[in-house]
């Protein structure tokens, strides 16, 4: 793993080790805001209150032998995945300079949160449904337990798991035993580790990082931002990279074959990726998996001949309602560096007259 900071732990695999359709638990990248909780599941007791007819309070058991069990397989992806490619055209102090490996796909198994809600009976006034976890973090002013909230309409789908395995293991602590939210489709910030609490509200939560995760304008001052000042980020963006070779590679001159994977967000699918060999001369069509459903990300794959020397390969993605990535990171620099969907650029150097390994 690169780990970019130790306490709070945050680390990502190498982009070769993103190659699978599942990604395995010692390798899923790790995004923290606080130190990793110690949770004693005896006494845990999940709390499902606010605007809700029966409240709450379910422990472990309860919730296993209540709910039928689900599982989905969905790609989780931090809202800072691709932040370095935008500190390249502009730094952005005090972030975590995330390569394309904060993301992952596991197989969640646990109960829908629809059916948890629906036991609680929700109001007609309850458009959001808010989620605290057991982690506080000093990140804001005052130190706060993470949290964050979803709409209704997107709490109630039935993709939405409150999850206690990851690839039919345990859940690891580190992604957020004994139970964490996990919201398909959406930044990996809304799926809330270590749940303590979900509460329906007639408002998006006030937590601190609700509104941390929002796009300002460029010229804002991220220490001086009001929570209403950006856009509040919930909806994956469509996004793609290139996960082989490796960036800077030196290779021999020929056909070379170049993988990567794509991610549509929200409940889109990737319809197209392009390819090209020649820094955007020369564009060829990749060959791309079948979506699995709407919630993981499809790999792609293309040989491509580039020029001997050094070049740039780029890969973009088309998306089911025929949205394309922009073209530059300088489109969508934004001064907290969420959500940079811009293309993937490798830059790589071709020799001729090295042989092949
Ligand atoms: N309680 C809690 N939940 C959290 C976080 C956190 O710091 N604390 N980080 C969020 C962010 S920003 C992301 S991208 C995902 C990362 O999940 P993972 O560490 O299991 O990969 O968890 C989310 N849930
Ligand atoms: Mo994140």
């Amino acid at each position: 793993m690169v780990v970019h900071e130790a306490k709070p732990y945050n680390a990502e695999p190498p982009p070769g080790a993103l190659l699978g359709q599942i990604t395995p638990l010692d390798t899923f990248y790790g995004r923290n805001h606080g130190p990793i909780p110690r949770m004693d599941v005896a006494s845990w007791r999940l709390r499902v209150d606010g605007l809700v007819d029966r409240p709450l309070e379910l422990s472990m058991d309860e919730l296993r032998s209540r709910f039928p069990e689900r599982k989905v397989v969905a790609t989780l992806q931090c809202a800072g995945n691709r932040r370095a490619d935008l500190m390249d055209f502009r730094d952005i102090p005090g972030q975590v300079p995330w390569g394309p490996g904060t993301t992952s796909t596991a197989r969640w198994s646990g109960v829908s949160l629809a059916d948890v809600l629906a036991e609680a009976g929700l109001q007609a006034e309850a458009a959001h449904i808010a989620f605290t976890g057991s982690d506080v973090s000093e990140e804001p002013d005052t130190p706060q337990p993470f949290g964050a909230s979803i709409p209704t309409v997107k709490a109630t789908s039935s993709e939405v798991l409150l999850a206690w395995a990851m690839n039919d293991q345990a859940l690891p602590t580190a992604h957020g035993a004994p139970l964490r939210v996990v919201v398909p489709g959406w930044i990996g910030a809304r799926s809330v580790k270590w749940l303590q609490r979900i509460t329906a509200q007639a408002e998006p939560t006030d937590n601190y990082f609700q509104t941390a995760y929002s796009i300002l304008p460029p010229e804002a001052d991220p220490q001086k931002a009001e929570p209403g000042d950006g856009i509040t980020l919930g909806p994956i963006d469509l996004n793609c990279a290139i996960l082989q070779p490796d960036k800077d590679a030196q290779l021999p001159c020929g056909p070379t074959e170049v993988t990567g994977y794509a991610f549509a967000g929200d409940d889109r699918t990737v319809a197209r990726v392009d390819v090209s060999p020649d820094g955007g001369s020369t564009w060829i069509q990749a060959e791309l998996d079948a979506p699995e459903n709407p919630w993981t990300w499809q790999h792609w794959r293309a040989t491509l001949t580039p020029p001997a020397g050094e070049t740039e390969l780029i890969a973009r993605a088309w998306d089911s309602i025929g949205a394309v990535q922009p073209e530059s990171a300088a489109t969508v620099w934004n001064p907290k560096g969420y959500a940079n969907n811009s293309w993937a650029r490798l830059h790589v150097t071709y020799h001729p007259g090295w042989t092949p390994r």
